[in-house]
């Protein structure tokens, strides 16, 4: 009887305005009287869903029945943003869906636009896993991505009187994309004791008891891929209390309360993202998070695994697991504990499959970045992690030990264990010694891992176990949903939208750089998304731009090695400069805007004195009647994905700025050119490879190089600093009171011209601001700055992610995509 049914799909607007509405009247149970916005959003997303978990369970069980090896995506963050707009992208119905909810009274952007980020990350990192599980599905790969479902997620940024504040993201209370699985659940247990035993047969045992236990519930949301009916899946895990026996006993025994308090202690751990992105602060509750998540995805792969029968040997065959920075190191050992404690395997043949099946990626050098966890904390909470750890390090050394017999200090630099008071789990160095493969995301950054932090390891390993797999971004969300008028006229040129599923195909654009239509039409788009967010500007800063002026974006991270501080006391000068010309010069002088995005981690106290002077600067030159639109700055509150998607577009010049050496790759750089604006960068990250691909005259560099960054700062130390006049000047202001009162800058100022300048600003500043200079210049030809920026586009084919993908795929996981099974 089963066969006779089948669940129904919308083709037509008709029977999706049937579709909202029946979810409105029975799944929501609202009234279908006055359905404001947040009602049409909720049948939108419900009646889309219902599409994609169709395809989702297609996917699925034709992926189990193909028998191939999955790619399973470790990965703390998850930046992905909003679903619906992708969501209706992907299944190619958006026509259909605004056809009906206009005739259903609403505008299809004010229905998007009800959507809360899904913000489970910081930056580029959880930006980057979202941009992978889009792709992975794209090309058919199976593979899930496994992380936490955080209840707040990244907090809500608001800025007091120039002060960033921080706000809690509650973002559950409606979020239709997300499947609770009641019925998968795993229990995993913290602290506790080692009891080692010998069975009847003599064989040695050791088990791990009376700890305690916390579940793990697992929610699942649909990824649907484009252009193809694959749809893969993300696992996120909540943490509850068990209610084993133990509690029972509690609530029987009158210990109500405790049992209460059980309860929220456990639902602590996935209750809140960390929001640092570059501090390991070390906190027992971060190191809690890190293993309940690989404890519980490990148990449900294996698990997974085990269905098949194969026998152990099989495992890296079927299984590859990715981790996205050290954050799921742990998953190492826990894979030894279940092999060798639970399943009985013995130690080398356990090793032999982990170091198989995990591959890892570095995204930072930065040593505060470098996770360690100190002994004793781990000693408590995991007893045999450390000392499965501490066996690992054993074998490792002795190996070291044999084959570098002369380098007397080679153990101590290498060893996990870093000999400290107290000593110090080194994850980094366990990731890479667990591992087949470590990547770096840019090619300076993968050859800088390989010359300082791993330094040893290329040495120990050999060469080939570092690669590099340089970064890239979703075309699908940064240029087709973000930028759809540029995508249809790009379409309209390449004979339609297959350059979404190989953006190599944007080269052909470049036979139209001459094309006068084409040209207008291209600039024409450039200045309709300039308009928009300087809308947008309006009604959320209350600020009036010139959408005529050169826009010039920096959103990212606050941190002092992407240097904010650099651009804003060139803004400052800038500012200096204009107030010393006559009327007449300053209307001569290239308009412009300056806009700055980002968060600061809460406790980065540097980093929020770089957002409050951003805030003073804009306050003084804003309302400098002298001024007027000759220079505008903005600080745009509580930047975040969906944001992203209207300032990308919108920009003429963004900045990529850190100090040589610093940042690995950068996405946003790529994104901002996909979308036709120029870069004013440092020869930093990815950078350095987008000159290669758009051409050194397409790309403003300046600065000094990773290579001299050692000895300017040791010359730092030794001679002091150069501090250029125009720089001393903007000290000077700044110390004289122009910006408000200057003690709040003054640790900032001093970091530099009193602690050394460890972040190169003085040195760098000639140099940027003669570039800006240029950027003034170049912007005044109009039409060659449109050549360069509809060649730029033309040549970002190398940065999808789907490319990056496919180098992971065959380089590093060794798989092979599913075909989709034919519609029924
Ligand atoms: C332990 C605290 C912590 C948390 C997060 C340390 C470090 C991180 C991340 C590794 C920070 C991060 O997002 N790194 C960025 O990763 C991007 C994707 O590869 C790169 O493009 C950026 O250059 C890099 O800063």
């Amino acid at each position: 009887a089963w066969r006779k049914h089948s669940a129904r799909e919308f083709n037509t607007s008709d029977q999706f305005e049937d579709a909202v509405v029946r979810h409105i009247e029975t799944t929501l149970a609202r009234s279908l009287y006055n359905v404001d916005e947040s009602g049409a959003y909720a049948g939108t997303a419900l009646a889309f869903r219902d599409r994609l978990v169709i395809e989702w369970n297609r996917t699925q069980q034709n992926q189990t029945s193909a028998d191939q090896k999955r790619v399973y995506y470790l990965s703390l963050e998850f930046l992905m943003g909003r679903a619906l707009d992708n969501a209706m992208l992907n299944v190619g119905m958006k026509d259909v869906a605004r056809k009906g909810l206009d005739e259903l009274g609403f505008r299809m952007e004010d229905i998007i636009d009800q959507e809360r980020d899904a913000a489970l990350g910081n930056g580029g990192l959880g930006r980057l896993a979202a941009c992978f599980l889009d792709s992975l599905a794209t090309l058919n790969y199976p593979a899930w991505g496994y992380g936490l479902r955080y209840r707040y997620g990244i907090f809500r940024q608001e800025i007091v009187n120039g002060y960033q504040m921080e706000v809690p993201d509650y973002w559950l209370e409606f979020n239709p994309w997300e499947f609770p699985r009641h019925d998968v659940t795993v229990d995993v247990q913290f602290y506790g004791t080692i009891r080692k035993y010998m069975d009847d047969s003599g064989k040695q045992h050791t088990a791990w008891e009376n700890g305690e236990i916390v579940t793990a519930v697992a929610y699942d949301a649909p990824i649907p891929g484009y252009g193809t009916t694959t749809t893969n899946n993300l696992r996120l895990w909540s943490s509850k209390a068990s209610h084993g026996e133990f509690d029972f006993t509690k609530f029987n025994s009158g210990e109500y309360e405790a049992s209460v308090a059980d309860t929220q202690r456990a639902e602590t751990i996935s209750a809140v993202l960390y929001p640092n992105d570059s501090l390991d602060r070390g906190k027992e509750l971060r190191l809690k998070q890190q293993y309940f998540w690989c404890a519980a995805s490990l148990f449900d792969i294996v698990r997974r695994f085990k269905k098949s029968k194969k026998a152990w040997s099989d495992f890296p065959n079927q299984v590859a697991i990715q981790l996205n920075d050290t954050h799921p190191t742990l998953a190492i050992p826990e894979l030894l504990r279940i092999l060798i404690d639970i399943e009985g395997l013995e130690w080398d043949e356990a090793w032999s499959i982990v170091q198989k099946t995990f591959s890892y990626t570095n995204h930072t050098v930065l040593p505060e970045a470098l996770e360690k966890w100190s002994v004793p904390l781990v000693q408590n909470l995991l007893p045999r992690h450390l000392q499965i750890i501490y066996d690992i390090n054993l074998q490792f050394l002795q190996f070291v030990e044999r084959n570098f017999p002369k380098d007397r200090d080679m153990l101590s630099r290498v060893s996990i264990i870093e000999e400290s008071q107290p000593k110090m789990v080194r994850m980094a160095y366990l990731a890479v010694i667990g591992s087949h493969k470590v990547n770096g995301v840019a090619e300076l950054h993968s050859d800088l891992i390989k010359t300082t932090i791993f330094k040893d390891f290329v040495k120990i390993h050999g060469p080939d176990k570092f690669t590099n797999v340089t970064n890239g971004i979703t075309p699908r969300r940064w240029l087709h949903q973000a930028n759809f008028r540029l995508s249809e006229l790009i379409a309209s040129k390449l004979g339609g939208y297959d350059y979404l599923n190989d953006l190599t195909l944007l080269h052909k654009l470049e036979n139209y750089v001459d094309d006068k239509d084409f040209r207008k039409e291209f600039q024409d788009i450039k200045y309709a998304n300039k308009l928009r967010l300087a809308r947008y500007i309006k009604e959320a800063q209350g600020i009036t731009v010139n959408p005529a002026s050169l826009f010039d974006i920096q959103v990212k991270r606050i941190h002092e090695y992407k240097r904010q501080q650099l651009n804003i006391f060139g803004v400052i000068h800038r500012y200096l400069e204009l107030k010393e010309m006559s009327p007449a010069d300053r209307k001569k002088a290239q308009p412009r805007v300056s806009i700055f995005g980002g968060k600061a981690a809460p406790g980065y106290w540097m980093a929020k004195t770089i957002i409050h002077l951003i805030n003073q600067v804009s306050e003084v030159v804003n309302n400098d009647k002298d001024i007027g639109d000759a220079l505008k700055v903005v600080f745009l509150e509580d930047y975040n994905v969906s944001k992203a998607e209207i300032i990308v577009p919108a920009s003429d010049i963004s900045e990529h700025i850190s100090t040589a050496g610093t940042e690995a790759s950068g996405t946003s750089n790529m994104k901002f050119v996909l979308n036709g604006g120029l870069i004013i960068g440092t020869c930093d990250g990815a950078n350095i490879e987008i000159t290669r691909e758009v051409g050194e005259d397409n790309i403003f560099l300046f600065g000094n190089l990773s290579e001299d960054v050692e000895d300017l700062r040791h010359a730092h130390y030794y001679s002091g600093l150069n501090i250029d006049p125009s720089l001393q000047r903007v000290f000077d202001e700044i110390r004289n009171g122009m910006f408000g009162d200057a003690g709040q800058f003054s640790s900032l100022v001093n970091s530099i011209t009193d602690h050394g300048d460890y972040y190169l600003v003085s040195d760098d500043f000639k140099s940027y601001v003669e570039t800006q200079k240029l950027i003034d210049e170049a912007y005044k030809n109009q039409e060659e700055w449109l050549t360069k920026t509809i060649t730029v586009v033309a040549r970002m084919g190398f940065f999808s992610s789907d490319r990056c993908i496919e180098e992971y795929a065959q380089e590093i996981w060794n798989t092979e995509p599913v075909v989709p099974p034919a519609k029924p």
